[in-house]
């Protein structure tokens, strides 16, 4: 790689004058592979290292590093010597690889730019979990085999299975192996094992299946213990894809278990899921499902079930069946779901005498708490709602056939609190029907728990707009909302499935949110097995099995779009390695059905695009065109995917297949004016064949002109449905049309992002109208209140509004591009990521005719800060070069920078 000599004498320049302590602090916040942090239970035999420098990042910068990994007892297993290379994410693993079960310890030192050495940094774990089936004693576990009338008796009801066991010695340690078909709650001595919810998670079982490993060292002691765990369909056997169907996957719930207990004396004691365990399926939960919610009969709970002294006698043996070569059984690559946080009701009103709905002030995904008088067999029922109607009544038509109900039938007149922990709930509203009428309803009686994958919030955007501000939080609030374990449409009605389409238009946003590394490289790993022979990729994954089809352009995509931007925005070259055949097969799917660089598959086209000339829902863009620009894309990531991994032949192929794409293109929907050939002019056309780089270089500004006149003659508001909304501020911008990218973002009018958030919106709509209080409600069959895609709108905010990229071609920040938009309709911004290298950071303000940016380069990572041409640098940094169109370039090397600007057109 070549870099301009400006590069090198600024950052040369740049270290001039720094005083660095003769000391470097050792480096801290050691992970392996997607950010674990000493794990337990991994998943990978030859992981990947990483650290972050600590210290003033004031041109701090690794030259070189050095590796040692070890045994717990100190043996060494691999060093790395010192490697002079300032690489500090991902260096691989090079001893050989671990085995299930082994606990190895990893430390790292390195040399900054002066050539002073750290001190070594302090030990981190691995401590692998059982990698492959052939580790599973155990066998799986479930009611008695009496499939005919399984399916007709399992409604939904819960399994609760039992076991004790003795332990001889005193423990010091114990790992809980465990997994599930269906989704479980396991307890050792009455207590729960861990915080996690919906585990082991949603993949396609008869694939594979996520195992769980846990710490129990503290919960078994020495004699008599009791082990029982609650288990039901979850996605497995419950209900699927709109429809009454269930069992897609098998017809009862089964748990798989391994306990493996270590003495002092290094004495192994193992317990096993076995014929020797117990089950009944007639406890408290009667119902539970995903869609339907739960139901729970207090006058049933097994009262001391998880207690010694319980009598084995009214349960029955359990059937067996044994663990065989597939599905494969995999340590879980990411945080399984958890409670992240308890929203309290903000208002309450009351309906009826025995009906009152709680306000929870924010529309949220995961699990109600009642905690209320009750009177004896009296059933409270809990219904929930994302919107009330006009009446004050709870909405819930948009659930369509999804229950979402949830109800408690208590044993005896008192005070209980409950949650139903077997199903997810999409809500806002709660209506609790059935208390004790003699009681004043307060607002302790019903909190909300937010329910998602365990990811740290990592990105912040913030501004002087209100709305924009507004729109941040919704966008967030549709990420959590809707990444509970897969990558859902929306978590409420009969769907909450992993439409490929939606999840590929967020990634980069979510990106930049949450740490969703791990969780979209997991994923990822459903859809390569999910992608069929000749290439397809399902509308959603996991798909049942018998519904893999589907090959919409913009959907299967995923599979060539996600893993570049999750290698863009994480560095992580893993990530292509592992996805370069599934991305490379996906562009054979197109090519093979191709004649002469042009393809047309039916699909989705350009989803929801409000305003229509033909046909609904699918939009008026050419379906000849999306694919054939998806082909295209497809054909130009391969060969950058290619190119970073050296392979040089597949280069020159896809960038061949990409040009030859991208001539038919143009020479097809292209007139000699740059205007769309096709039936309808619309939006999305220009914008994909602009976005995806699909016109050549010398027609762009007469196609980009067509696409402002468009705008323009659509009242400068989108017209743009899942395909296009996610493009349309970038094109414009990248294109010369900064001021119609603001127009469409900044207008309150129909259809835009504010127009939702005026009508009330806390979350991302799936409609742009998909409520107003002049229409009131949508169409219920498709009017989701909390639908992620169109949040997509995000990374141009982060990236341009407040001006902080990463560069693809020094990914994962390890270089960024600082380019805020100063002139709009703002008067500061200001955008934070924490980086794999450390937190970066962007923040203007203006005042009067003058400008402060606050810059923040974190140590052993550069930037590139460019600035238009209307402002000139009073102060904070040297070495500008001026480029020839009057705007500014600055190279800065790690650190903060206090800069100030003037607006030179104010006099
Ligand atoms: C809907 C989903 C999803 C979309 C597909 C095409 O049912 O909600 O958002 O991708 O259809």
């Amino acid at each position: 790689m070549r870099l301009p000599l400006f590069y090198f004498l600024s950052l040369v320049y740049c270290s001039l004058g720094l005083s660095l302590s003769a000391e470097v602090e050792a480096p801290v916040e050691l992970v392996v592979n997607e950010g674990f942090e000493s794990p337990i239970g991994f998943y990978d035999s030859e992981p990947r290292f990483s650290w972050k420098l600590k210290g003033e990042p004031q041109g701090l910068r690794q030259q070189a590093y050095e590796i040692d990994v070890a045994s717990i007892a100190g043996n060494n297993l691999w060093s790395s010597g010192r490697v002079d290379s300032n690489q500090s994410i991902d260096v691989p693993y090079g001893g050989r690889p671990f085995k299930s079960r082994e606990l190895v310890q990893w430390r790292v030192r390195f040399w900054d730019q002066t050539g002073t050495g750290s001190e070594w940094s302090d030990w981190a774990r691995i401590e692998l979990g059982l990698l492959e089936s052939s580790d599973w004693s155990g066998q799986w576990i479930h009611p008695l085999p009496k499939p005919a009338d399984e399916i007709e008796e399992n409604f939904g009801q819960v399994v609760y299975f039992r076991k004790t066991f003795n332990v001889d010695a005193h423990t010091k340690t114990g790992r809980l192996y465990v997994t599930s078909k269906g989704i479980f709650e396991i307890s050792i001595n009455g207590q729960k094992v861990g915080h996690d919810a919906f585990v082991p998670g949603f993949t396609d079982y008869h694939k594979r299946i996520e195992t769980l490993t846990y710490d129990v060292t503290e919960l078994v002691r020495a004699g008599k213990n009791v082990i029982t765990a609650e288990v039901a369909n979850g996605w497995y056997a419950g209900r699927l894809m709109w429809n009454k169907k269930k069992h897609y996957w098998g017809s009862y719930p089964e748990l798989l278990v391994q306990l493996e207990l270590l003495d002092e004396k290094n004495q192994l004691a193992t317990v096993v899921s076995d014929e020797t365990w117990h089950y009944t399926k007639d406890g408290p939960v009667v119902m539970a499902d995903i869609y339907d919610g739960e139901d729970y009969d207090a006058r049933l709970e097994l009262h001391d079930f998880d207690a010694l002294h319980f009598e084995e006698k009214s349960l029955k043996p359990v059937a067996t069946s044994p663990v065989e070569a597939m599905p494969l059984l995999m340590p879980k690559r990411f945080a399984p779901s958890r409670v992240t946080r308890t929203l309290q009701s903000v208002s309450v009103s009351r309906i009826s005498e025995q009906s009152v709905i709680f306000d929870l002030g924010q529309n949220m995904v995961g699990w109600p708490e009642i905690h209320l008088p009750v009177i004896a067999g009296q059933t409270i029922q809990i219904r929930v709602a994302e919107m009330l109607q006009a009446d004050g009544s709870i909405y819930t038509e948009n659930y369509r056939s999804a229950r979402s109900m949830a109800n408690y039938t208590p044993a005896k007149t008192g005070v209980i609190q409950w949650k139903p922990t077997f199903s997810f709930f999409g809500f806002r509203y709660v209506e609790v029907t059935g208390f004790d009428p003699k009681a004043a309803p307060t607002l302790d009686w019903v909190c909300g728990h937010v329910v998602h994958t365990d990811f740290k919030q990592v990105g912040e955007f913030t501004s002087s707009h209100a709305k924009l501000n507004q729109l941040q939080q919704n966008i967030q609030w549709g990420q959590i909302g809707n990444f509970l374990d897969i990558p859902t449409d929306c978590p409420q009605r009969d769907e909450r499935l992993g439409w490929t389409g939606d999840a590929q238009v967020f990634a980069a946003t979510s990106l930049f949110n949450y740490d969703t590394h791990a969780f979209w490289a997991s994923w990822l790993q459903s859809v390569r097995e999910n992608q069929q022979p000749n290439g397809a990729v399902s509308n959603f994954v996991p798909a049942p099995p018998g519904h893999a089809k589907g090959t919409s352009p913009g959907w299967g995509d995923c599979a060539f779009i996600i893993p570049w931007e999750l290698y863009v925005r994480t560095g992580d070259i893993e990530v292509l390695r592992e996805n370069y055949e599934m991305m490379c097969k996906r562009v054979q799917c197109y090519a093979n059905a191709s004649k002469d660089g042009l393809v047309e598959f039916k699909g989705f086209g350009d989803w929801l695009q409000p305003i229509l000339v033909g046909k609904a829902m699918r939009g008026d863009t050419s379906m000849q065109l999306i694919s054939t620009a998806f082909y295209g894309y497809g054909a130009s990531l391969c060969a950058k995917a290619a190119a970073v991994l050296g392979k040089q032949e597949d280069v020159l192929k896809y960038e061949a297949l990409f040009d030859e794409v991208r001539t038919a293109a143009a020479a097809h929907f292209l007139d000699d004016s740059g205007k769309l050939t096709t039936a309808v002019e619309t939006q999305t056309g220009y914008l994909l064949l602009l976005g995806f780089d699909l016109v050549p270089s010398e027609r762009r500004s007469e196609v980009a002109a067509q696409l402002s006149v468009r705008i323009k003659a659509d009242g400068n508001r989108l017209n743009t449905g899942f395909l296009g909304t996610p493009l349309i501020n970038r094109v414009l911008d990248d294109t010369g049309h900064l001021e119609q990218a603001i127009a469409v973002l900044f207008t309150n009018e129909y259809p835009s992002w504010f127009y939702s958030i005026d009508q009330g919106a806390t979350t991302m709509w799936e409609r742009w109208n998909s409520y107003s209080y002049a229409d009131g409600f949508g169409n219920k069959s498709m009017n989701s209140f909390n639908h992620y895609a169109y949040g997509a709108v995000g990374q141009w905010m982060y990236e341009r509004l407040a001006g902080l990229a990463p560069d693809p071609k020094h990914p994962g920040y390890k270089h960024m591009i600082l380019r805020p938009i100063l002139n709009g309709p703002l008067t500061s911004a200001s955008v934070s990521i924490d980086t794999r290298y450390g937190r970066a950071s962007s923040a203007w303000q203006k005042t009067g005719d003058t400008y402060a940016l606050d810059i923040l380069i974190p140590a052993n990572t550069t930037g590139t800060l460019y600035l238009p041409d209307y402002v000139e640098i009073l102060s904070g940094v040297e070495l500008i070069e001026t480029e020839t169109d009057g705007s500014s370039r600055v190279e800065l090397h790690s650190g903060p920078f206090s800069l100030k600007l003037r607006d030179r057109s104010v006099r």
